[in-house]
């Protein structure tokens, strides 16, 4: 998610900071970017950083959810806390029955950038979209364990540039999708450039197994109970023989679909406040939650030159 529309306020505590780094106006629905420690950032949202990098404190049994923005963070809320909390609600009690995945799990850089506490703390989750690098040191250096979800980048930027025209009402007269592309295609965006995002996870989940997990959006998709049994042993809650046998890590992932969630009252009419942003309508949420949907508004011609770039920045990583 990203801040809509921001006017360049540099006069709060960090408009020294803000108003000496290198500047983009390409991404029209945001306004002015910032470019901070290698990644984009609307102002506001950069002070919320910042602010979150000096002061923020996980609890020690805190699992911290990581995304750049539309590449299934909703989803792998709801999935994580599913797993997690399996054994204290059931299908009929599972709090996603009646509020937005991101009620339940806030975001580090907006619900707790100023206040670590301002937050469920029986809920032992917090998501971001920080990149890796620029992690509070605090979570860094905890035990607390990170799961990090990446999709096909070409369904990021169509579900990135269908929400950010929906919800600042600029609509693709003022910024059509050619111009959304050629900015993806630089890394100028909020929390851009996915490239470097997505490395940034994938390098730590190499070195640091054990604290780092990378899930891909298309795997959940073609097998969701496996993935979901993958998050369980990870977070250290495996699915016993029992659970397997009664279809638990199933129920998981049918509790969590798009097309259960999306038909959920709470995610169809209601509406989520955040402190110093839009009322956003928990709808724009839920688009149509597709692998593959780039197909409908990128030629193979535009498509191909994009896989070719993000080919580049990926080769040798080992990521495909
Ligand atoms: P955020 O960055 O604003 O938090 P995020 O949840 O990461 O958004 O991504 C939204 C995308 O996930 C939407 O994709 P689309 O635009 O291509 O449709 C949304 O539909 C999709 N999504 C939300 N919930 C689910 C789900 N349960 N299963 C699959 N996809 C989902």
């Amino acid at each position: 998610m990203s801040k809509i529309n921001e006017s360049p306020d540099t006069n709060g505590k960090y408009g020294k900071i803000i108003s000496n780094l290198p500047q983009d106006d390409g991404w029209k629905p945001v306004g002015t970017l910032y470019k901070y420690q290698g990644f984009w950032y609307g102002p506001s949202l950069l002070q919320n950083v910042i602010s979150a990098q000096e002061s923020f404190t996980p609890q020690p049994t805190d699992i911290v959810l990581c995304s750049s923005p539309k590449s299934g963070t909703a989803w792998l809320k709801a999935l994580a806390f599913s797993i997690v909390s399996r054994n204290q609600v059931d299908d009929s009690t599972n709090p996603l029955l009646k509020k937005l995945p991101h009620e339940i799990v806030p975001f580090l850089e907006i619900e707790l950038a100023h206040d670590s506490n301002n937050r469920n703390l029986e809920i032992p989750f917090v998501a971001t979209h920080i990149p890796y690098s620029s992690l509070p040191k605090s979570i860094i250096d905890s035990k607390c364990k990170i799961i990090y979800i990446c999709r096909d980048p070409k369904d990021v930027l169509i579900s990135h540039w269908n929400f950010d025209q929906q919800v600042s009402g600029i609509g693709s007269e003022s910024f059509p999708l050619e111009e959304a592309l050629e900015q993806y295609c630089k890394g100028i965006y909020p929390f851009g450039p996915y490239w470097d995002h997505v490395l940034g996870f994938w390098k730590a989940s190499l070195e640091f197994p054990e604290k780092v997990l990378v899930i891909k959006y298309e795997d959940l998709k073609t097998d969701g109970p496996f993935h979901v049994k993958r998050m369980a042993k990870f977070l250290g809650h495996p699915f016993s023989m029992e659970e397997e046998q009664e279809g638990a890590p199933e129920k998981v992932v049918n509790m969590c679909s798009f097309e259960n969630l999306s038909r959920l009252e709470v995610n169809k009419n209601g509406k989520y406040d955040l402190p110093d942003l839009p009322t956003f309508v928990n709808k724009s949420f839920f688009r149509k939650g597709k692998a593959g949907d780039w197909k409908n508004y990128l030629s193979d011609g535009k498509a191909e030159k994009f896989d070719q770039i993000m080919e580049e920045k990926f080769s040798g990583s080992g990521l495909v």
